[in-house]
């Protein structure tokens, strides 16, 4: 296990919408935390990392303390919470980045949800599939990215509801992301969709995220494919 703080350069006195402490407590992967990480970041929050190897989870003992038994886990001072959408959501009401009222959080959490069906269909490739699936799923991405291409070119704001990022945009960065890895051509066709990889990238505290060995260090996925 090995734990560390990780925030931006800046002074603590320069952070707005200081809230918290966060902790998360996951596996040295990206994985179901990258979305979160990023958001954390661009929202100018620093966070603290504890990170499981895989032979302490096995002992069992946090494993047992875990609501579901899975990672992870987020703690907001003494609110402790998994599963990482629900985490999205939590962060998404404290950072006002769930939409200016009922109808586009409504948008939002569809949005999101959609995500996730990508997410798991990414997550059974990558851990079950990869040798005998990998072909036939960059084949059928299309049909999976058209969707969210074509809610993104309609809104015309740059990101899937309303006019600055909300939780499900940062989890959509995150998995289009891992996806360019996959196949770095997977979004030639989906105009909107590159550039909203390109602006969120570009954004100076994602930016420096990106570009933080923090971030660089960790693997994609926990089975070493990509
Ligand atoms: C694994 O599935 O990283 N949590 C995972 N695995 C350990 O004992 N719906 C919730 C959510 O959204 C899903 C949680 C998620 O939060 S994430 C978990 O807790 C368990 O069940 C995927 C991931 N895998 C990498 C990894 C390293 C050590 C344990 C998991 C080596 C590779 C896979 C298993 C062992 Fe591994």
């Amino acid at each position: 296990m090995c734990s560390f703080l990780w925030s931006l350069s800046e002074p603590l006195h320069h952070l707005h919408h200081k809230m918290g402490p966060y902790t998360i407590t996951y596996f040295g992967v990206r994985g179901r935390c990258g979305a979160m990480r990023i958001m954390l970041a661009d929202q100018g929050q620093e966070w603290k990392e504890i990170l499981m190897d895989f032979a302490d989870w096995t002992k069992g003992d946090l494993k047992a303390s875990c609501v579901f038994g899975q990672l992870p886990k987020f703690e907001d001072g003494g609110l402790v919470l998994f599963q990482s959408n629900a985490i999205l959501r939590h962060l998404g009401r404290n950072h006002d980045a769930y939409g200016k009222d009922g109808k586009e959080a409504a948008r939002i959490d569809m949005m999101c949800d959609g995500v996730e069906d990508l997410r798991l269909k990414y997550g059974k490739m990558i851990y079950q599939e990869y040798d005998t699936g990998k072909d036939q799923y960059i084949k059928d991405l299309p049909n999976h990215l058209d969707k969210f291409e074509a809610v993104m070119a309609k809104n015309k704001t740059g990101f899937l509801v309303g006019d600055k990022p909300s939780f499900a945009d940062y989890s959509l960065f995150e998995v289009l992301l891992n996806h360019l890895v996959l196949c770095s051509s997977c979004l030639d066709t989906s105009p909107s969709l590159k550039s909203f990889v390109e602006k969120m990238s570009a954004r100076p505290k994602i930016k420096a995220f990106l570009g933080s060995d923090a971030y660089k260090k960790l693997p994609i996925n926990g089975n070493g494919k990509q």
